[in-house]
C-alpha cells in the first residue's frame, strides 16, 4: 500500500521520528551498540546487539527502553537475529576469540522463544572463512528456507570480508543444511556503493561493511555504511539501495544536534508500541562526527500510514481515426465527462474524426437494477459485464442512449465504451442511475483499471514464506535465463506464487503444461495437476482436466527458483486450442474486489 512518507524521510529524519534514544543503554547499563530489533512473537520487542565483546539480548515494550536479559555470546559482536516460521530464532554473529582469531561468521538457531531467552541454542555453525585470512563480518539475513527444518535449509547471508587484509568489501554466502558454506564476493554492491559516493563528489578509500536489508512499500531496500576515508571514523555515512529501481543513493540522516557520521545501520518494520506500522532504525554514531550527547547507539521509529491505492479511472485509447487502428494517445481518464466543443481531446489528435476507446471496471455500491446513460456527439457503443447496453454507431448531435443490467453490491464489473466523433462538436459522458443513485455521472471512484493475468507473490527463500514483493503478471511465461525474477529478490534462491483464476472459452479436457526449471506445483480448481517440487534443469510436466466454458476456475502456480538458470511457463492445449501460453484475457487477479465466482 502507498504511505504517507517516503522511505528517505522515515529513515532520515529523526527529528520528525515518533520516539528516538541517543546513547541507548539497557536496563543493566550495558551500551546497546548495532543493535538489531524485531517484533517479539509473544509481544514487545526483541533486541541483540553488543557491548564490548558480548553479544546481549534485551527484551522492550517501546523500542526505547530496553531490559537485559542476558549475554547470548560472550565473544561476538555485530549480531542479527530473526524469527523462523517453526517459532524459532535464528541469530548470526561476528564471532572472535580475542586472541588473534580474527573476525568469522557464526550462527546458532535456537528451537524456540523461551530456549532463545535461556541461551540455549541447538545448532552452532562458525563458518570457515573463503573470501579473507583476516576477517568476515557483519552479517544479514536475506532469507531462510527451512525444508522444512533446520537440517534441511539454505540461509542466504549478507556480510563483508577484509579484502586483501585491509579494506572491508562486500559478499555473500549461503549455508546449505546448516554445515556446507559458500560464499562470493559481491563486486556489484561495491561498484554501486563507490559510484554513488562518487556522485556526492566523494571516493571510498575507507571500508564498506554493515548492511541490512527490509520490504517498505513493496520495494526491498538495502542500507549500507560506507567510510570514505581510512580509519577515520567520522567519515562513515549511508547509503540506500533500491532493489526495484537498482538505485543507490546518498541517505542524509538529521539529527537533533546534526550528528554527521553513521554506522552499522539495521532497520525493521513492524508495529509501534501504540499499534500503527512503524519503521525502527537503529544507527552507531561514532563520536569521531557526533554532535553533543548523541555519541553512541541510536535507535528511532517513526509510524507512518499506509494510504488506499490512488483511484486510477478507466484506460483511455484515443484514435486519429474511426477505425481503432494505430492509437496516437493513451492515457487514464477519471470519469467519462467530456465536452471537446469543436476542438481536439489533445495535441496529438485532428478537430474532427477521432475516436476513444475507454475500458475498465465499475464498482456497484448496490445489489440493484442500474441504468446507464451515454451522452454523445457522435456515435457510441456501451458494454457492461460483456453486455451491449448500447449502440447508436451513427453521426448525430448530443443524444442520450440508456440501458439496465441488473448489478450486485461490492461487484466490480468490466466495462467498455467507444466513441466517435466525425466533425463538427464533440460530446462524450457516461452516467448512471439506481434506485438509491441519482441520476449521475459515473465517479472516479468507482471506475478502475482493467484487471487481467495473476496475482503474484516473489519470496526470498525457496519456501514462499516471510514477507513478499507482489505484482499482476500478465501471463506466467518467464525465460530468465540467470537474469532476475523480480528485482526485489534477485536472481537466485526465491519462490513465487501465482494465484486467480482461468476461465476457458470451451467446454471440453483441457491440458496444462508447465515447462519450468526449478520446481513446479500447479493447481487448477484445486487438483494438483502437476508436483515436481525438485531441482531440476527445464523440465516439461503436465496434467488434464476437463473444464466448463466460461466458468472461472482458481489456478494456483507455484514455483522456486535455487540456483543457475531459471524458467517458468504455463500452457494450455484442447481440442480447440492449440498449445499456446495461457493468455491474458483468460486469466483474472483474485484480488480484483467483486469477481463474481461463476460467470
Ligand atoms: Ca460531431
Ligand atoms: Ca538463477
Ligand atoms: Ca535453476
Amino acid at each position: 500500500m502507498p504511505t504517507n512518507l517516503s522511505i528517505q524521510t522515515l529513515i532520515g529524519d529523526v527529528v520528525g521520528a515518533t520516539g528516538h534514544q541517543y546513547a541507548l543503554k539497557d536496563s543493566a547499563g550495558n551500551n546497546m551498540d548495532t543493535i538489531k530489533i524485531i517484533a517479539n512473537p509473544a509481544g514487545g520487542y526483541l533486541g541483540v546487539y553488543h557491548t564490548g565483546d558480548n553479544v546481549n539480548l534485551a527484551t522492550s515494550t517501546d523500542l526505547l527502553t530496553w531490559v537485559f536479559r542476558r549475554t547470548l555470546d560472550p565473544q561476538a559482536t555485530q549480531p542479527t537475529i530473526c524469527v523462523l516460521p517453526t517459532g524459532g530464532f535464528l541469530t548470526a554473529v561476528e564471532y572472535n576469540t580475542q586472541a588473534g582469531s580474527g573476525g568469522l561468521l557464526r550462527l546458532r538457531h535456537y528451537r524456540n522463544l523461551s530456549a532463545l531467552l535461556a541461551g540455549s541454542f541447538e545448532r552452532e555453525r562458525t563458518l570457515p572463512r573463503k573470501l579473507s585470512a583476516c576477517n568476515e563480518g557483519t552479517p544479514n539475513l536475506y532469507s531462510v528456507s527451512l525444508m522444512p527444518d533446520i537440517d534441511h535449509s539454505i540461509i542466504d547471508l549478507g556480510l563483508h570480508y577484509q579484502r586483501n587484509c585491509d579494506l572491508d568489501r562486500q559478499a555473500r554466502g549461503t549455508l546449505t543444511n546448516f554445515s556446507a558454506w559458500s560464499a562470493a564476493v559481491d563486486t556489484g554492491a561495491d561498484v554501486m556503493l563507490e559510484a554513488a559516493a562518487a556522485e556526492q563528489g566523494r571516493v571510498v578509500n575507507g571500508n564498506i561493511g554493515d548492511r541490512d536489508t527490509f520490504v517498505f512499500d513493496n520495494v526491498r531496500y538495502t542500507m549500507h555504511e560506507v567510510q570514505y576515508v581510512k580509519g577515520d571514523f567520522g567519515s562513515w555515512r549511508i547509503y540506500l539501495h533500491n532493489w526495484q529501481t537498482g538505485v543507490v543513493s546518498y541517505l542524509p540522516i538529521t539529527t537533533h544536534g546534526g550528528s554527521t557520521a553513521f554506522a552499522n545501520p539495521t532497520i525493521s518494520n513492524l508495529t509501534s508500541p501504540s499499534g500503527k506500522p512503524a519503521i525502527v532504525t537503529t544507527l552507531f554514531v561514532p563520536s569521531e562526527g557526533a554532535a553533543p550527547g548523541e555519541a553512541g547507539q541510536l535507535v528511532y521509529y517513526r509510524e507512518y500510514v499506509t494510504l488506499p491505492k490512488p483511484v486510477t479511472g478507466l484506460v483511455a485509447t484515443y484514435f486519429d481515426n474511426l477505425n481503432f487502428t494505430g492509437s496516437t494517445l493513451a492515457r487514464s481518464d477519471p470519469r467519462i465527462d467530456f465536452d471537446f466543443g469543436r476542438g481536439s481531446p489533445s495535441a496529438n489528435l485532428g478537430n474532427d474524426q477521432f475516436a476513444v476507446r475507454w475500458s475498465g471496471q465499475v464498482l456497484a455500491d448496490r445489489t440493484e437494477l442500474y441504468t446507464f446513460y451515454t451522452q454523445t456527439d457522435d456515435g457510441v457503443r456501451l458494454w457492461v459485464n460483456g453486455v451491449q447496453l448500447v449502440n447508436d454507431w451513427t453521426d448525430h448531435g448530443i443524444v442520450e442512449n440508456r440501458g439496465t443490467i441488473a448489478l450486485v453490491a461490492g461487484r466490480k464489473y468490466d466495462l467498455l465504451m467507444e466513441y466517435y466523433d466525425n466533425g463538427g462538436g464533440a460530446y462524450a459522458r457516461l452516467l448512471w442511475s439506481s434506485p438509491n443513485t441519482a441520476k449521475s455521472v459515473i465517479p472516479a471512484d468507482h471506475l478502475f483499471q482493467p484487471v487481467k493475468g495473476l496475482n503474484a507473490s516473489y519470496f526470498p527463500g525457496l519456501t514462499l514464506a516471510g514477507p513478499a514483493h507482489t505484482r499482476t503478471d500478465a501471463t506466467a511465461n518467464f525465460n530468465w535465463g540467470n537474469g532476475f525474477g523480480d528485482p526485489n529478490v534477485g536472481s537466485d534462491l526465491f519462490s513465487v506464487r501465482w494465484t486467480g483464476r482461468i476461465t476457458p472459452a470451451f467446454s471440453e479436457t483441457y491440458r496444462f503444461y508447465v515447462n519450468t526449471d526449478d520446481g513446479v506445483r500447479l493447481w487448477v480448481n484445486n487438483v494438483l495437476l502437476v508436483d515436481n517440487w525438485t531441482d531440476h534443469g527445464p523440465t516439461e510436466n503436465s496434467g488434464t482436466i476437463a473444464l466448463t466454458a466460461g466458468v472461472r476456475y482458481d489456478i494456483r502456480l507455484e514455483y522456486y527458483e535455487k540456483s543457475g538458470s531459471g524458467l517458468l511457463q504455463l500452457l494450455w492445449s484442447s481440442p480447440s486450442v492449440a498449445k499456446q501460453i495461457v493468455p491474458r484475457e483468460r486469466l483474472t487477479p483474485t484480488t480484483a474486489a467483486g469477481i463474481p465466482p461463476v460467470v
